[in-house]
């Protein structure tokens, strides 16, 4: 295959929710450019880019596919992105390096909830964006309904290029008010006939027409000039302008096609060589610590790894994209983030899982490679003696956990080993090792992508494992003030020991005057690393105890804090005033009154109306007005607390708190209750009191395992 420069590039990713029909129009792509010769299909397993066994299993893309067709003298890049909210981060990692996005609509929904939120996603990376209605063969199509809503969500900026003649069972043509042609497709789809669009059509097409040259001229002056001369602009204005408007998000070209009857996709490929922006023609990459990257093939060898698998056979391979130079195979680069030399060893271009050798990948083109030392998703190989580091991919924050642990002793390194390489290969499964949970957790966008990683873990990395139930990091604290003292004292041959600690303990909150009735010699704030604060005040008159045993009184108080005296739950928002005490000449020390200290402290926070606090998340949840009666019966059986509601087109929006604990299970509720309609993102709110009977049960396993430690 030859080397194609970055004039003959054009990258794109095929986005939007799930079962638009992405895969199967890669499928048409890949047949259409003579790249396949059969079409294979979703259901007969046999996509080129679905070709992992757990997409086969699922019968959905669960991973981004790097594709590519040759199509003319051009080759298009293709990323065919997953479109469940779970695997978003194939999304980000896509949108990072693509220039142009194609978002499938699904005619017969509209806009989808997944649409929505890859949408987001596209405005932060300013990717220009093409649509394309697909289905449009099926009986429950709405191509109006789905233009009006396009309109409604993303703006006027949508601009129909085309629209089906008759669209529904017997879809065949569309009219194209961009050529002025009707397409007219055989019924195996394929190569249309080129058909004059007909009367009946005429001032339709005619209106569209010249609503799309207004909204190209719009966006320029000389075409705005040219257009009030003329009246009209031809065919090479227009796709120039278009370009641009493209560029600039100011023009989101809407198209037509039945990816699963073939239909549509030679035509949306004509437009991607002819109009959709090279690599030339975006603007420069910037690069963090360096001036802008251009994407000549002349420059100094750039390229920024946005994607890691583990092959069969073939190791860890990594996806690239050029931002310069041209990179083959043999080449010394530099890993600007770990460090490490790296020498490129072959190089490839893939189709799935076809690879095939070629002797070099140029400026603005899409790559991989095989067994490099040290690189990972995120880092930037560059020429030696250079520090270009390019910005990496911000991968959304997890939204689902679980606990996991080995099923067969032993085996713990093993799952640690995997977990590692789990992570490295996709970011946005996130592992915790929770000390004070004692677990390890597995954090994720949602049930599915644990349930892939689980997946992996048995499958590609052989360990046995189970989900369980992750813990809920409690907190304990107070509801008022108490007083009361210990005396450690023990005699035990030689030297006893001996100490005694007087505090008053309260809760504590931001702006509290300072105790009353005491005389306050200093007060230390403390951040603790679980959160809240320990407010500690010396309050000690006429040295009944010496300053220099504060700090070990203060120790005992904050091990009591780091392991609560009601489950063992870290304390927080506490101020401890110690005020009085009796020190012993010979048996006083340090370790005496840290003991003093932490069980004076035990014993005023059990009188002092001890509080189980819990972790309570604000969600905001996006639902399609049908579902909405059931997503908001269903909140307070988990504890919800509902905070508010907006209209959103037609969505609509719930603002609601949920405790952690039943957060937990909310992601697979919701998709099950909204068919995969709805979704929602999360974010920490605060510490809010456990119910009564929750609390007592706590207590007592604390008190039961406590015992047997003992
Ligand atoms: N009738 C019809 N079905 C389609 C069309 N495109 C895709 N499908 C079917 O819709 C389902 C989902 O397609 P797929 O390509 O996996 O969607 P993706 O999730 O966006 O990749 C599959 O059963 C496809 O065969 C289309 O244009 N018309
Ligand atoms: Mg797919």
């Amino acid at each position: 295959m030859k080397v194609y420069d970055a004039h003959h590039i054009r990258n794109i990713a095929l986005l939007g929710h799930s079962g638009s029909g992405k895969t199967t129009f890669a499928e048409t792509m890949l047949f259409e450019s003579g790249e396949i010769s059969r079409r294979g299909s979703v259901e007969e397993r046999s996509t080129v880019s679905d070709y992992h066994d757990i997409e086969h299993e699922r019968g959905t893309s669960v991973f981004g596919s790097v594709l590519f067709a040759e199509w003319r003298d051009y080759k298009i890049n293709i990323i065919d992105t997953p479109g469940y909210d779970d695997f978003i981060g194939e999304v980000a990692s896509a949108l990072r390096v693509v220039d142009t996005g194609i978002m499938l609509l699904n005619a017969q929904n509209g806009v989808e909830v997944g649409t929505e939120i890859i949408w987001q996603y596209t405005e932060k990376f300013h990717t220009p964006i093409m649509f394309v209605a697909n289905k449009l063969d099926t009986e429950q199509s709405k191509f109006d309904k789905t233009v009006e809503q396009a309109k409604e969500r993303f703006g006027r900026e949508v601009t129909v290029v085309q629209y089906p003649l008759n669209e529904g069972h017997g879809f065949n043509s569309i009219i194209d008010v961009l050529k002025m042609t009707m397409y007219k497709f055989p019924p195996t789809g394929g190569k249309p006939e080129k058909l004059p669009i007909p009367d009946s059509e005429r001032e339709k097409a005619n209106k569209l027409h010249n609503d799309l040259i207004e909204a190209i001229a719009e966006n320029d002056e000389t075409l705005m000039n040219l257009y009030f001369e003329k009246g009209e602009l031809n065919e090479d204005e227009m796709r120039k302008g278009l370009t641009n408007s493209m560029i600039n998000r100011q023009i989101f070209p809407l198209f037509c096609a039945s990816a699963k009857n073939n239909m549509g996709s030679g035509r949306i490929m004509g437009f991607i060589e002819n109009v959709v922006p090279a690599p030339v023609e975006m603007p420069p990459e910037v690069a963090m610590s360096s001036a802008p990257i251009h994407c000549e093939e002349n420059g100094a060898p750039c390229l920024f790894v946005f994607k890691s698998i583990s092959e069969a056979h073939l190791g860890d391979m990594s996806f690239f994209r050029v931002y310069a130079g041209n990179i083959k195979p043999g080449m010394d680069l530099v890993n600007e983030q770990t460090g490490v030399a790296e020498r490129i060893g072959q190089v490839f271009v893939v189709n799935g899982k076809k690879r095939a050798d070629v002797t070099g990948i140029a400026a603005g083109d899409i790559g991989s490679t095989v067994k490099l030392k040290n690189t990972h998703v995120n880092n930037t190989l560059h020429e030696k003696g250079k520090d270009t580091s390019l910005p990496p991919i911000e991968f959304p924050a997890p939204k689902v956990r679980t606990a996991v642990v080995a099923s067969k002793k032993g085996e713990e390194d093993k799952l640690g080993l995997a977990l590692h390489h789990i992570h490295e290969e996709d970011p946005t499964i996130i592992v915790e090792h929770s000390p004070e949970l004692k677990q390890i957790l597995i954090h994720g966008q949602g049930e599915m992508h644990l349930a892939v990683a689980k997946r992996h873990l048995t499958q590609r990395f052989k360990v046995e494992v189970d989900f369980i139930e992750p813990r809920v990091p409690y907190r304990e604290t107070i509801q008022k003030k108490v007083q009361g003292m210990y005396r450690h004292k023990k005699q035990s041959g030689g030297a006893g020991q001996f100490a005694e600690v007087h505090m008053q303990v309260e809760p504590w909150h931001e702006g509290m005057p300072d105790p009353v009735g005491l005389t306050i010699r200093g007060t230390e704030t403390h951040d603790l690393p679980w959160g809240g604060k320990l407010v500690f005040v010396n309050c000690i008159v006429g040295g009944v105890i010496e300053t220099r045993f504060l700090p070990a009184i203060m120790k005992g108080v904050m091990d009591k804090m780091q392991e609560g005296p009601l489950t063992g739950s870290p304390a927080r928002d506490i101020r401890v005033s110690v005020f009085d005490g009796k020190m012993h000449a010979v048996d006083s020390n340090e370790a005496a009154f840290k003991t003093a200290g932490l069980m004076a402290f035990k014993d005023c926070f059990m009188q002092a109306d001890p509080k189980l606090l819990e972790p309570v998340y604000n969600i905001e949840i996006t639902v399609p007005d049908d579902f909405m009666g059931d997503v908001m019966s269903d909140l307070p059986s988990r504890r919800g607390m509902i905070m508010g509601m907006d209209a959103d087109g037609h969505y609509q929006k719930i603002k609601a708190q949920m405790p952690l604990a039943e957060l937990d299970k909310y992601s697979m509720a919701l998709r099950a209750m909204t068919q995969g309609r709805a979704s929602y993102t999360q974010e920490f709110a605060e510490y809010m009191p456990v119910a009564v009977n929750v609390q007592q049960k706590l207590i007592h396993d604390y008190a039961l395992h406590h015992k047997a430690d003992e």
